[in-house]
């Protein structure tokens, strides 16, 4: 068994079951192991970037293993690609398991485990590593669409923290009709409404129809001539947020130069707070993509620094763009 840190907060991310899986049962974990509840904060990438790490204890997870989370006290479980070798914080990595999954194995070696959290664990396994050749898929799917249908935090209250009540809940009617009714309609919608961004990214317009499993069709039957193709997502705190897919590797690298991260094929970011509706990002996407890095003439501001205030500027690399 690890030695495991006592935490003062658990820290996961906010967009998907995985991460909410994976931080409600670390919290579980932490209440077990210590007699004592920990809070739980999950965060969008943009968020994170932007979070300043000063708990001397914490438990991460469903986020990239990075510099400043190698951290004496701290504990990263994680599955996204990382160059970093920690040298202070207790990481715990395997590409090929969901977060979610490397949780419950750390909670299993405590006495947390139910055939309930079996069925979720890899149920949400299945969705979160898009293992389409599982007989679950389309389930696994159903389940990944109630937090991005309903949002992290009203499922999470829905079943007051009480994961396992996702089985078989009646909301997987409603995503299941939506699989069957809508998806076909929407692929077909979809095919006919990707719009160039750059030579190798192109966006795709979204009608109805679970936006992930149109992308990933339109991906593996080379519908459209891009490599990565973007989806957008406005949110209800007038943010957006950009999806990046791709098959060989090239979703990554563009979600980073956004200040994103996520996996080889599947990555994420939150656009600049004053973007805040679809034609805006266009305008956004399409100068950040086609602007070389080198000619980034913005000083000390371009090297990774992100815009944190609540001002409507962008980060100094875009500062000339004009909506
Ligand atoms: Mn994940």
């Amino acid at each position: 068994m690890l030695s495991l840190p006592q935490p003062e907060v658990v820290l996961t991310h906010e967009s998907d079951l995985d991460g909410l899986v994976a931080g409600v049962l670390l919290q579980r974990l932490a209440r077990a192991m210590f007699a004592t509840p920990v809070s739980l904060q999950a965060w969008n990438y943009q968020g994170w970037k932007n979070r300043s790490m000063q708990e001397r204890s914490a438990w991460v997870t469903d986020f990239t293993f990075e510099g400043r989370l190698d951290r004496e006290g701290w504990l990263v479980v994680d599955h996204h690609s990382t160059q970093t070798v920690p040298r202070h914080a207790k990481l715990v990595h395997d590409l090929t398991r969901s977060a979610a999954q490397l949780v419950y194995d750390l909670c299993k070696e405590q006495g947390i485990q139910s055939a309930e959290l079996d069925r979720l664990v890899h149920l949400t396994n299945v969705g979160d590593l898009w293992i389409h050749i599982d007989p679950d898929f389309d389930l696994a799917c159903d389940y990944a669409n109630l937090v991005k249908t309903y949002g992290f935090w009203h499922l999470h209250d829905l079943v007051e923290g009480r994961i396992e009540s996702l089985l078989n809940h009646p909301l997987l009617e409603v995503m299941s009709v939506k699989r069957r009714v809508e998806d076909p309609i929407g692929f077909e919608w979809s095919r006919k409404n990707v719009q160039e961004l750059s030579k190798t990214v192109g966006l795709v317009h979204t009608a109805v129809g679970n936006t992930n499993l149109i992308v990933h069709q339109l991906l593996s039957q080379q519908a459209t001539p891009y490599k990565v193709l973007v989806t957008l997502f406005p949110k209800s705190n007038r943010t957006v947020v950009a999806s990046f897919r791709s098959q060989n590797g090239e979703a990554l690298p563009v979600a980073a130069r956004l200040q994103g991260g996520g996996h080889a094929n599947a990555a994420g970011t939150t656009l600049p707070k004053s973007v805040t509706d679809t034609e805006t990002a266009i305008g956004y996407l399409r100068q950040a993509l086609n602007q070389r890095f080198d000619t980034g003439s913005g000083g000390s501001g371009s090297g990774g620094g992100t815009n944190s205030g609540s001002g409507g500027g962008f980060n100094n690399p875009f500062a000339g763009l004009k909506l």
